[in-house]
């Protein structure tokens, strides 16, 4: 079975982090079962999660971990989108996760009063208490230091949430009254989309940018019907239901997603 290694669950959401609730994301779409356990960064092939194990084949990054999912099991998360459909999700799917995704991080990691709120008081149980602080503190300048190499770690606040916001607007606005960013379908772009909006509406963290997601009726309600459709029942969502989830053990088994009929045609016709 895949073992994807990620953070564990996190104040309402089925991982602290959207790269790994992504690819949960996918491997429920490919209808493919897995153990969710927890994974040391430092230890990663890349120093990032996720990661995963398939079989003897170990595959670091997100969407590298999509490409192996879609030639292994013959799968085309796109299946059914035009060219420009095509173009315009793996777009979107690259604003969120190459801009928003740092905006994020900057709210959870440098702004201090989150920071103590949120990861800071949730997700350093496991940490022995003799070396917790100096932990938090090293995982802190690590996380700015890529914030500043990224370049909008240079920026000040405000201005990073006025940048996001604009990532905001533009995500409401391609998203319209669609369930889903292509249509009616969710596709390979849903997976990161989900992951990054769950991560910024559901933590009670205060940001601009969290206050203009709020504001979008259409985000809020694409959040609450993937969440109730794919992590709803879930051993994930469960661990995910409790807020002091980070001294909990994630090693869960979550059984592959039967998506509804109309959600359905990702396999490939005849290769499987
Ligand atoms: N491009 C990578 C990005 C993964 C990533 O940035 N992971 C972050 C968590 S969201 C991480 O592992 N950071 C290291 C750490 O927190 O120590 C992917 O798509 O998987």
């Amino acid at each position: 079975m895949i073992t994807l290694h990620g953070f564990g669950p996190f104040f309402g959401t089925p991982d602290s982090s959207p790269f790994v609730i992504k690819v949960m994301m996918l491997l429920k779409l490919a209808d493919v079962a897995y153990r969710h356990v927890r994974g040391n960064p430092f230890t990663a092939p890349r120093r990032l999660l996720p990661y995963l194990r398939d079989e003897d084949v170990t595959v670091a990054d997100s969407t590298l971990i999509r490409l192996h999912l879609e030639k292994k099991y013959h799968l085309d998360f796109d299946a059914g989108l035009s060219a420009e459909q095509k173009a315009t999700a793996w777009a979107v799917e690259r604003m969120c996760e190459d801009h928003l995704y740092f905006a994020m991080l900057d709210m959870r990691w440098v702004d201090e009063a989150n920071f103590n709120e949120g990861l800071g008081r949730h997700m350093f149980g496991p940490v022995p208490a003799p070396v917790r602080s100096m932990v938090k503190s090293m995982l802190r300048r690590m996380n700015a230091r890529r914030l500043h190499g990224h370049g909008i770690g240079r920026h000040a606040r405000s201005d990073i949430a006025e940048l996001a916001i604009r990532d905001v607007e533009a995500l409401a606005t391609i998203l319209g009254g669609k369930p889903f960013l292509m249509g009616e379908k969710p596709c390979a772009a849903d997976a990161f989309v989900f992951g990054i909006v769950t991560s910024i509406l559901t933590p009670p963290l205060n940001s601009p940018i969290r206050e203009a997601m709020q504001r979008h009726a259409n985000l809020v309600a694409y959040c609450d019907r993937m969440t109730r459709q794919y992590f709803a029942g879930s051993p994930s969502a469960k661990a995910a239901g409790a807020n002091d989830t980070a001294s909990r053990p994630v090693a869960v088994v979550d059984t592959p997603h039967r998506p509804q009929q109309e959600n359905a045609p990702i396999r490939r016709e005849g290769r499987v």
